[in-house]
């Protein structure tokens, strides 16, 4: 029987394989269930006693260097392979993930979208603006508060004092200087105030302002204009609800509360209890600020409105904190997936 197994051992030592078959078999052959190791144990019981320890030892010697084998091959087979360079083509691909719209971007293209139905189209213009177009042309009073450092970012540029603008109304300037009426336009775009960081102030944020001008446009055109928007943002059976308020460059100047979708105006905590949610300023454009643009405002009057983006997206999918719209957390933006 020693002789046997010695023979063996060499048969192990010197087996060579070329495919994952060859190696199988010789495991089936070595180590399988009607294998040559199975065999050895069943005629174990015949040794004699004495050879016991001995012939044992070998047995387990045989089995260790016949599994030791099988796995040294089976590896070395797996690294030739990669290592050739083989590529299985068949294997289905990495996905690429999939990013998504901002938030901001998402509500600004929908408010874009329901006024382009009724004839409003979309105009830009620069961020860094002179006084004339961001304050004096639109009525602000050399000592409006507005116009203070505390309030407003100031840069020099050319030697010349610029302003960040601090809302897109500035954009309108622009349009009524160099177009005739009627105008109906929206001005999309970010907006700086020189304000401390909180979870309800930033020192920047996205306001999309409109203005339509032309002969007879009076305050009914503005309130039902408003009325569509509203019912297309926040469902057919939204409600509006106008209070008079100030702003240098209407005249009368109105906020819009929208009636709370969240409970039905019944009261909840995030209309406080009151069933509204203020969501823009508008009034009918000063005819002194039509008159600094070049518009005869004997012929022509209009309406102007300005809305925070940020505030509606807050309403929209229950935002708690304007920081998340420019941290970039992924866990933030990944919920905003969407058909645009
Ligand atoms: C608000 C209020 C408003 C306007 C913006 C405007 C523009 C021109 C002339 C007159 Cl060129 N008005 N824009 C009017 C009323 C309100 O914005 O709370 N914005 C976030």
């Amino acid at each position: 029987m020693k002789e046997k197994i010695a023979a063996l051992l060499n048969e192990v030592e010197q087996f060579k394989a070329d495919s994952q078959e060859n190696i199988e078999a010789f495991r089936i052959k070595i180590l399988g269930s009607k294998g040559v190791l199975k065999d050895l144990f069943a005629d174990f019981k015949n040794v004699p006693n004495e050879q016991k320890k001995e012939v044992g030892q070998l047995i387990n010697e045989l089995k260790e260097k016949a599994q030791d084998k099988v796995n040294e091959l089976k590896n070395n087979l797996t690294t030739s392979e990669d290592s050739a360079g083989a590529i299985d083509l068949t294997k289905p691909g990495y996905p690429t993930p999939l990013g998504s719209r901002h938030p901001i971007s998402l509500v600004r293209k929908e408010i874009i979208d329901i006024f382009s139905r009724i004839g409003f189209t979309v105009s830009e213009g620069p961020e860094i603006e002179d006084d004339w177009h961001n304050f004096s042309a639109l009525n602000f009073p050399p000592e409006h508060p507005a116009r203070d450092m505390q309030d407003t970012f100031f840069v020099k540029s050319d030697d010349k004092e610029m302003a960040l603008r601090t809302h897109t109304s500035s954009v309108q300037v622009r349009i009524m200087e160099n177009t005739k009426p009627p105008i109906r336009t929206l001005s999309p775009g970010r907006v700086y105030r020189n304000e401390a960081i909180s979870a309800r102030a930033h020192c920047f944020f996205h306001q999309v302002e409109g203005l339509y001008i032309a002969e007879k446009v009076s305050f009914a055109d503005l309130k039902q204009t408003l009325l569509y928007f509203a019912k297309e943002m926040f469902g057919e059976k939204t409600e509006i609800r106008l209070r008079p308020s100030y702003f240098p460059f209407t005249e009368p100047s109105a906020e819009m509360d929208v009636s709370c979708s969240v409970c039905n105006s019944k009261g909840c905590n995030v209309c406080k209890y009151t069933g509204f949610l203020e969501i823009l300023g508008c009034g009918m454009v000063d005819p002194s600020v039509l008159e600094n643009c070049g518009i005869d405002s004997k012929k022509y009057s209009g309406f102007a409105f300005g809305m925070g983006v940020e505030r509606i997206a807050m309403l929209k999918y229950k935002v708690n904190d304007l920081r998340l719209y420019s941290e970039g957390d992924i866990r933030f933006l990944e919920q905003f997936k969407s058909a645009f």
